[in-house]
């Protein structure tokens, strides 16, 4: 199949997923076109199947703002005219399902007919989408696309809660490599960040409000009142430099490691003990599961669909959102023993290869196809 991609080429979790999808649709013989603004972070693969087509957006002073949507919109109709794109896959209904659709419209005054997959990932629902300003053109936009697919059951409830939905939503969840997470690395250098007896606590996010990171410093604030621990945190964002200021309030700023975005997750993640995820709301929650495919326990809020991720008391902990003593408490029954860390690190790996990558991308694949024929019957 020819399949074109549309996604954000950013950090966030939604454009990983766009990219890992590629990459493995690319390997299993389709011919993959990116068409974003950027080269995604994750792409370092351009090859005879696997393409990228910048969206560029030129700045005009009469603009406030600039018409993303209409470039990108123009972009899809040249590129699947030049390339025969079969299908589009869209990641992120916001504002990507609504450019896809109207590029659609103008490819079929022309007689060519192209299927819209729609992808949703979470923010797109739970806090942009539903935001009365965008709800009115992403429920158009969901209806509109020949096949949805959600994340989790839990953000698939969400959005039938949220919006007046008419399609069917079929839920095909976040997935992992991992055969790559497995072999990496023989040593990782654990010891250029931390001694031999400190527990190594990670968290990664885009440092927005709703990953609450006060909690995951008060967290790891409890955690080393008991057993000698460093935190590390990866990845940038606006939360970052208060909680930077928070670290030096309580004293722990020598034991907190701030990186920025990283290029190195699977490095940091092979040293790390143990994952903090403690979010307001989380569709799925892919960072946990990166971190439990290599083998580290996650302690995390209750929200979202993390539970479909993170089974309590087998590959970690869930608590209530905020509920920062209950999390210390989880994250210290775990790290305290030795014996219970190794359990737990096993628990996780194991839950993770439910969502192994080779059992995910097929479903994709056969939902790219039954689109296809139930749209070819359609003309
Ligand atoms: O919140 C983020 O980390 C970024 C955001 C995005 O749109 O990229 O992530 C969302 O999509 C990810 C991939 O499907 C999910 O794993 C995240 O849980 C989801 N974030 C939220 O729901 C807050």
């Amino acid at each position: 199949m020819k399949i074109g991609i549309v996604c954000y080429p950013t950090f966030g979790g939604s454009g990983v997923v766009a990219t890992e999808l590629g990459i493995e649709l690319s390997k299993r013989g389709h011919e993959v076109h990116f068409i974003t603004y950027k080269q995604p972070v994750r792409l370092d693969l351009l090859g005879s199947n696997v393409h990228y087509h910048e969206v560029t957006v030129p700045e005009y002073p009469l603009f406030h703002y600039q018409p993303y949507e209409l470039a990108l919109t123009s972009k899809l109709v040249d590129m699947v005219k030049l390339h025969k794109i079969e299908i589009l896959h869209v990641h992120y209904a916001i504002p990507h399902a609504y450019a896809a659709y109207m590029a659609k419209k103008m490819l079929q005054e022309e007689g060519i007919y192209l299927p819209i997959v729609t992808t949703l990932h979470g923010t797109d629902i739970t806090l942009v989408g539903s935001h009365p300003f965008y709800k009115t053109a992403v429920t158009f936009s969901i209806n509109k696309s020949d096949a949805v697919t959600s994340v989790s059951e839990s953000l698939k409830q969400d959005t039938l809660r949220l919006f007046d939905i008419k399609n069917d939503i079929h839920v095909v969840t976040n997935f992992i490599d991992i055969a790559k997470h497995t072999h990496q690395f023989n040593d990782c250098q654990r010891d250029l960040l931390a001694n031999e007896d400190e527990k190594i606590i990670t968290h990664i996010s885009n440092f927005r409000e709703v990953k609450r990171i006060p909690d995951v410093i008060k967290t790891f604030f409890n955690i080393q009142k008991e057993i000698p621990a460093k935190l590390m945190m990866v990845g940038e964002g606006p939360e970052k430099e208060p909680a930077e200021q928070l670290c030096i309030e309580l004293g722990i700023e020598d034991k907190v490691i701030f990186f920025g975005n990283s290029h190195e997750i699977d490095r940091i993640l092979c040293y790390s003990d143990l994952f903090i995820l403690p979010s307001k709301t989380e569709s799925f929650g892919l960072a946990a599961l990166e971190a439990m495919a290599s083998g580290v326990p996650v302690i995390s809020s209750d929200s979202g669909g993390i539970p479909e991720v993170n089974i309590h008391g087998v590959s970690g902990y869930l608590s209530q959102v905020g509920d920062v003593e209950d999390m210390s408490k989880n994250a210290l029954l775990i790290l305290k023993d030795e014996n219970t860390l190794a359990n737990f690190k096993e628990a996780a790996k194991k839950q993770a290869c439910n969502f192994d990558i080779y059992q995910i991308v097929p479903k994709y694949e056969a939902i790219y196809e039954a689109t296809l024929s139930k749209c070819k019957a359609l003309l």
